[in-house]
């Protein structure tokens, strides 16, 4: 799928960047900073939920050297980091369904859930 490991690295880096765009402005509407807009939560949600199921193609083997922040322990519990990875898709598909209602408390719980997956990920597989 990828001719190096540094176009991997670019591509995941590039959709987490896309997908942290998209579900800011979701977050941002959830906290009060982004004026509420429900047409506009729908749209970067579904753009968001689709960008979620993306970057995990860019950690394949040979992947974990170069510019990256990525820990090496990501590799050594591939399983723990890929559970990770699909409870924060699982909330991002939720926090989807709400946006698509329009309610914004729905919106505002379910973006916090996915708030703590980026989180907890970060905590545990993130460099500084
Ligand atoms: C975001 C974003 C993250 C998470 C994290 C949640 O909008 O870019 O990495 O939320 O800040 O704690």
């Amino acid at each position: 799928q990828f001719a190096k490991p540094e176009d991997a690295i670019k591509y995941r880096k590039g959709a987490f960047t896309v997908m942290a765009a998209h579900f800011g402005r979701v977050a941002g509407m959830a906290q009060g900073k982004i004026p509420f807009d429900a047409k506009v939560a729908a749209q970067n949600a579904e753009v968001a939920t689709f960008m979620s199921t993306l970057p995990f193609a860019g950690f394949g083997p040979g992947t974990d050297k170069g510019e990256t922040r990525a820990k090496p322990e990501i590799w050594a519990e591939m399983d723990k980091f890929n559970a990770g990875a699909k409870k924060m898709q699982d909330e991002m598909a939720k926090l989807n369904a709400a946006a698509k209602s329009g309610n914004l408390d729905a919106i505002k719980a379910a973006a916090g859930e996915v708030g703590k997956t980026c989180k907890g990920c970060h905590d545990d597989y993130r460099k500084e």
